[in-house]
């Protein structure tokens, strides 16, 4: 993350300073106004308003929703909403709010299209030192895992309907520590795609239960293997709030065909990933913004196997919490799986 102050250490800027007064300096960093902007609106209201905190509140809810009312009150000022706008955007709140359910994150699907979700990851994830091997990368969740997918025996496959026009293929690798690079006996990946259809199980009546997850767990050598399908670009999901925004941005709803993981082990960082396939041409223009570079894959063609038409071998690098701590990783010191998901769904 860039630090526009540069001496913050949690990419998070600090409240505003509470200066209303017009000053010299009238733009922010892209040139936009910035909340030292003169404007003609009552210079004190907004200090008024962060001021009214009161004595118990946390030093970080302080500082998180200071901030936020600042930057809010700033965007209202800079861009003159009106009430019919700021009307508008609650009852985009609010339709989100009503469609979201434990299948269906609308909320969340909002943020995506606007680089919330991608961003926080970033913050999240991004390690402060220069540390040599880094972790694998991490990608967002999205609105589709779900927690609980069965426990899958080695070797076993996440298609449980028969799916004669997918690509089937053989996923295998190794789950590391990152410093050490030594197997991690005992990690979880929990794993979800969507079918040929590029839908998600919970979004399709035609699909079983859990299809197409499945979490399986590493022996000593830290190994996994086992099938899956190859996987399609789909839309996400558009006929709610994030469907409506997008077209107001004019843009597409399109997703790079990808695969989702959590890799999980005691005493590790929970990683949230995705890994994306190459041959896609959404692969520079996905709609939620989550494509890395390191996060995109070559499938192999694979022979002999009556299973499976492809393969691909990706390993996975985790960080424990003691060196995810010295590395700066945001969040550390939460060792908890939940915060992995953030408690989504549980
Ligand atoms: C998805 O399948 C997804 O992975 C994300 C991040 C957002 C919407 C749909
Ligand atoms: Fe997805």
């Amino acid at each position: 993350m860039a630090q526009p102050n540069g001496n913050h250490t949690n990419g998070m800027p600090d409240v505003m300073p509470l200066t209303e007064e017009p000053s010299n300096d009238t733009s922010g960093p892209n040139g936009t106004a910035s909340s030292t902007t003169p404007h003609r609106f009552n210079p004190s209201f907004t200090k008024s308003v962060i001021e009214a905190t009161g004595p118990k509140a946390s030093p970080r809810i302080r500082k998180v929703v200071g901030s936020l009312i600042q930057h809010l009150h700033d965007f209202c000022r800079e861009n003159e909403v009106t009430i019919d706008e700021w009307m508008g955007a609650l009852d985009l709140i609010n339709a989100a709010g009503k469609m979201s359910d434990d299948r269906r994150n609308e909320g969340q699907l909002v943020c995506d299209v606007i680089g919330i979700e991608s961003l926080v990851d970033e913050i999240t994830f991004t390690l402060a030192g220069d540390a040599k091997d880094a972790p694998t990368a991490t990608a967002i969740l999205g609105p589709f895992w779900r927690k609980d997918a069965p426990i899958r025996k080695m070797g076993d496959s996440t298609i449980l309907n028969e799916i004669p026009d997918g690509d089937h293929s053989l996923l295998f690798g190794t789950v590391t520590d990152f410093t050490t690079g030594k197997p991690i006996e005992g990690a979880e990946l929990d794993v979800w795609h969507t079918a040929p259809n590029g839908l998600y199980e919970q979004q399709d009546p035609n699909q079983p239960d859990m299809n197409l997850r499945g979490r399986f767990i590493t022996g000593p050598d830290g190994k996994f293997n086992f099938y899956c399908l190859r996987p399609t670009a789909y839309p996400i999901p558009n006929d709610g709030p994030a469907g409506k925004l997008l077209e107001l941005l004019d843009r597409h709803p399109m997703r790079p065909a990808h695969i989702h993981f959590i890799v999980s082990a005691e005493g590790y960082k929970p990683l949230v990933t995705q890994i994306f396939d190459r041959r896609d041409k959404h692969i520079t223009d996905d709609a939620v913004f989550a494509v890395k570079d390191s996060l995109i894959v070559d499938f192999l063609e694979r022979k002999n196997d009556p299973k499976a038409q492809f393969e691909l071998e990706y390993n996975f690098r985790l960080a424990s919490f003691e060196a995810a701590k010295q590395n700066g990783m945001a969040g550390a010191e939460q060792e908890t799986t939940s915060s992995a998901t953030g408690g989504a769904y549980s």
